[in-house]
């Protein structure tokens, strides 16, 4: 493959018209913002950067010292460009809209700055991910309702996944497509182009420990995986569990699976475990360029019309056959439970 940078592969894109300048420049801040995160992350305890911060978020989870510090990198980054309204982050209550000093863009940046982070004390790989929507038109203050538009939206998405290699993932509406950070010279540079997941596949990621907490179409779902090429659907299966979303979606996209964290009943009152707006739908983007296919269980994921910025959302993402059976298990249960009723 031709040494094809970042870059490069972006004034292509905005050469065939497929972007502009300003979603050019968007995704290179964000790009050099990552880079600067995978710095940090790899400094591990000698950066004095891991641990609890002893803050905090909207989730209701502990903030970890990277989560604030990838937050911060990500806002100063995009603040003075003026390609962007507004941000939205996992780590924020509220979107953060460009200071009046700088001029502001026609753009929505949503992320979750370090996606995974409950793994970085124990150095498991973790990620940035990213969603780019467009501003409404005629908005001069953007606001939280700006950002709930459905998935289908994104003009463009991307993960940055920090582990024996720092890739970058993207998707700008033209295929997903891979670059590998160059440390010695600093750019990433486009290492597999067009990637593609598998229609089918034997490999699925679940955390089992919930398993008594799934509803019944999850319960005879996964049951129907476990026994194999005697069961029902006549193959053997593996299991793959990283608990870092980003770790589990690079490796379906570069060979397959299905990855499902499910609606369960330890909090009833949350419909999933992952976020709508800067987890389920960039992933989902990304996995659909690829050939992929992700649902909430029951509809297209990028189908879903947002009504709360940080809202949360059952997801099956993967290969498309099998995020198709495990949809078609929860809609044929359903559809039973409708007719017992009428
Ligand atoms: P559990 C990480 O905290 C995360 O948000 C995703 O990256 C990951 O897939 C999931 O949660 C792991 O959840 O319940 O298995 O720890």
């Amino acid at each position: 493959m031709q040494n094809i940078s970042l870059t490069r592969y972006l004034i292509e894109e905005q050469r065939e018209d497929r972007i502009g300048a300003d979603l050019r420049l968007l995704i290179e801040v964000v790009a050099r913002a990552c880079k600067t995160i995978s710095v940090a992350v790899g400094k591990g305890a000698l950066g004095g950067v891991l641990g609890e911060a002893g803050s905090g978020n909207i989730q209701g989870e502990a903030q970890k010292k990277l989560d604030v510090i990838a937050n911060d990198v990500l806002l100063e980054a995009n603040a003075w460009g003026g390609h962007l309204a507004a941000c939205a982050s996992e780590e924020m209550d509220h979107c953060h809209p460009i200071p009046d000093v700088y001029p502001r863009g026609n753009y929505l940046l949503l992320f979750d700055p370090l996606d995974g982070s409950s793994n970085i004390d124990v150095n498991v790989s973790v990620g940035t991910i990213f969603s780019v929507l467009r501003c409404p038109e005629g908005v001069t203050q953007a606001a939280d309702e700006h950002f709930l538009q459905p998935g289908t939206e994104q003009v463009s998405a991307g993960y940055c996944i920090y582990g024996p290699s720092t890739m970058l993932v993207l998707t700008i509406g033209n295929g997903t497509h891979a670059f590998t950070l160059d440390r010695e010279m600093g750019s990433f540079m486009l290492t597999q182009r067009e990637m593609r997941v598998p229609a089918a596949t034997k490999e699925f990621a679940i955390n089992m420990s919930n398993q008594r907490h799934w509803e019944a179409p999850m319960q005879d779902y996964v049951r129907d995986l476990l026994a194999g090429e005697t069961g029902p659907r006549g193959k053997n299966f593996n299991m793959r569990w990283i608990a870092s979303m980003v770790a589990d979606v690079h490796r379906i996209l570069t060979r397959g699976g299905i990855f499902i964290y499910p609606w369960d009943r330890k909090d009833p009152t949350k419909v999933g475990k992952l976020r709508l707006m800067y987890e389920a739908n960039p992933m989902s983007l990304l996995i659909e360029q690829a050939g992929g296919a992700s649902s909430n269980g029951r509809m297209r994921m990028m189908e879903i019309v947002p009504t709360q910025l940080h809202q949360r959302v059952p997801v099956f993402l993967g290969s498309r056959e099998e995020v198709a059976k495990a949809t078609e298990y929860h809609l044929a249960h359903d559809a039973k439970a409708t007719s017992a009723v009428a």
